[in-house]
């Protein structure tokens, strides 16, 4: 199995070979970090096209939060909010993802662009999404996910972290397989900040090369997630604010990076792309 890449990559990604940088577009009015700003079609669409220009190799379009606590989203809404951002950032050159759980809307996204799947539930919210992806025959991002935002908080209880997730994830790897979607088209995420604690997130990037060692490429969307905000607390215990943790999602970037990541899920492209090709040069002993 090919582990650098998924199949069905645009060919113009194929040839990269340090860590991708996705760009995170949310069409959202609630996502917890840039959720509001791009709700806006055009807006939404320049936006993406920026990430691309400063280096991202892909932008993941999403169109319902996940933050904690966020409520569901229909179908038809977040259709509505991604497609015609899908659209226009592939009209534009721009090789785009879809960030969802419903299959309808994988569906739609790939109709209108999209070369990947990036599913947060890794299946489990929709039934019908793995069949979805099996015809479809784009990559599929397979995410660590025990439930929705509402109770994810309260189902963050593991044994031993770093197993419990590899079991688990490698049960839907397994769904995956049986609906017929090809090895190859698997990417893997242990979901940091998914029905987990801080320490438990910790936990995971100290062990990234057991998840590695899976043999699927890996994705890691640590950016400005609240683990940051919470390690990075100021001296009388207040949180670091949400626009102040692109550092520290720079320096796991490039820890990434260095572990062997396929790519990174960030917000602000600039620092990750540096931070990949540093992490990317250290793990390859050459620039
Ligand atoms: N995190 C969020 C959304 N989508 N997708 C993947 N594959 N991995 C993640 O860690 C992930 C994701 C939540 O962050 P956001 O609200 O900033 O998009």
């Amino acid at each position: 199995m090919n582990t650098r890449h998924p199949k069905g990559l645009p060919l113009s990604l194929l040839g990269v070979d340090h860590a991708l940088v996705a760009g995170v577009l949310n069409v959202t009015p609630d996502s917890f970090s840039d959720g509001g700003k791009f709700a806006d079609i055009d807006a939404a669409i320049a936006h993406g096209v920026e990430l691309h220009s400063q280096g991202a190799s892909f932008i993941d379009v999403g169109g319902e939060s996940t933050r904690p606590g966020a409520t569901r989203v229909s179908e038809d809404d977040e259709q509505v909010r991604v497609l015609e951002v899908i659209s226009g950032l592939t009209a534009a050159g721009v090789p785009v993802s879809i960030d969802t759980m419903h299959a309808s809307t994988a569906v739609a996204a790939v109709e209108a662009g999209a070369f990947m799947v990036n599913d947060v539930s890794g299946g489990l919210a929709d039934a019908a999404m793995v069949h979805a992806v099996a015809d479809l025959q784009v990559p599929y991002v397979i995410m660590h996910w025990r439930g929705h935002s509402t109770e994810m908080n309260d189902l963050a209880t593991y044994a031993d972290v770093v197993t419990d997730v590899i079991r688990e994830l490698g049960a839907r790897v397994e769904v995956a397989l049986s609906a017929g979607i090809a090895q190859e088209a698997i990417v893997i995420d242990p979901g940091l900040g998914f029905a987990k604690e801080a320490d438990h997130n910790w936990a995971i990037l100290n062990q990234l090369t057991k998840f590695k060692a899976l043999g699927y490429p890996v994705l890691i969307g640590a950016s400005r997630k609240r683990f940051i905000g919470s390690l990075l607390k100021s001296n009388d215990g207040l949180m670091r604010p949400i626009d102040q943790r692109d550092g520290a999602t720079d320096a796991i970037s490039a820890l990434a990076a260095a572990a062997g990541v396929w790519a990174v899920r960030v917000h602000d492209v600039v620092g990750s792309v540096d931070a990949v090709r540093v992490g990317s040069a250290w793990r390859l002993g050459r620039g």
